[in-house]
């Protein structure tokens, strides 16, 4: 296959979801950049998934590191947040989580393999279905996990109809910005809904997903949520969603666990952007 066409499956797959996630997109965007290293690829891969200021932070270091060091930086990276979540995970935890973050579903897996014991909550995930590689993931792992409808959150997040109550929520980030995190759709209402009932909401992300620039959040293809809808029928599928910092515990990053405000101070100080 020539780079072109490596290149194009690359931006296809990121447009499809099928390469999903924030650092599975700026990882899979930095070797794409790199099959074809030009301004033009560049500005294709960003607009792949505008949401993603993780893929703009590491197409920016290319000017000044090579994709080695740049590569490097998400395993180093992975591995510290591994043992920061270790730490927090106490054995007999009901953990709850939104849509496929691979942030999280490794750093549960991780646990689970040093022995910790503990379950999963999770949401299907509409209009795409993330919840459901989330839940193979985990439970091929040899996790308990119990998936949810999205609407069913609370009930999962409250000892209400046969669950029991969370411990803590864990979710990831496609955006850190100054206010809060920007994440998949629902994970605004869950974090508000959880801070009221005093279950603590974890962010479990990479550093590099910081920016101090304004980030646009992506409306998907409405065939996503009803493909030959009537006509007179109007559809909007919102793929992101604001969660403001008071809401937030914590932010799990290779950092360490920060709170919101420490995380922000901490970031600004290495942060390339
Ligand atoms: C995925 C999503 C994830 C973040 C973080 O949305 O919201 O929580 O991207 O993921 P989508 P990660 O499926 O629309 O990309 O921890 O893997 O970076």
């Amino acid at each position: 296959m020539s780079n072109q066409k490596k290149f194009d499956k690359i931006v296809s797959d990121i447009k499809k979801i099928k390469i999903q996630g924030a650092r599975n997109v700026a990882k899979s965007a930095l070797n794409a950049y790199f099959l074809i290293p030009s301004e033009k690829s560049k500005d294709i891969l960003l607009k792949s998934r505008p949401t993603e200021p993780m893929m703009k932070n590491v197409l920016d270091m290319t000017k000044k590191y090579s994709q080695g060091k740049i590569l490097k930086h998400f395993d180093e990276s992975r591995q510290k947040i591994n043992e920061h979540i270790f730490k927090l995970i106490k054995n007999g935890d009901v953990i709850f989580t939104h849509c496929h973050s691979t942030s999280v579903s490794d750093a549960l897996v991780y646990a689970k393999k040093k022995g910790r014991k503990f379950e999963v909550y999770n949401t299907e995930t509409r209009p795409l279905y993330q919840g459901r590689k989330t839940a193979q993931e985990l439970g091929k792992a040899g996790i308990k996990v119990t998936i949810f409808t999205d609407s069913a959150f609370e009930i999962a997040l409250l000892k209400t109809q046969d669950t029991k109550k969370v411990d803590k929520v864990l979710i990831g980030a496609d955006a850190l910005i100054s206010r809060g995190v920007i994440n998949k759709i629902g994970s605004g209402m869950i974090s508000e809904i959880a801070y009221h009932h005093k279950i603590p909401v974890y962010i479990v992300s990479d550093s590099w997903k910081y920016t101090s620039k304004k980030v646009p959040l992506e409306q998907r293809n409405i065939n996503e949520i009803w493909n030959n809808a009537p006509k007179n029928v109007k559809i909007k599928n919102p793929a992101f969603e604001f969660v403001q910092k008071k809401y937030i515990k914590a932010v799990v990053s290779e950092l360490g666990i920060l709170s919101y405000d420490n995380f922000l101070k901490k970031v600004s100080k290495t942060s390339k952007n």
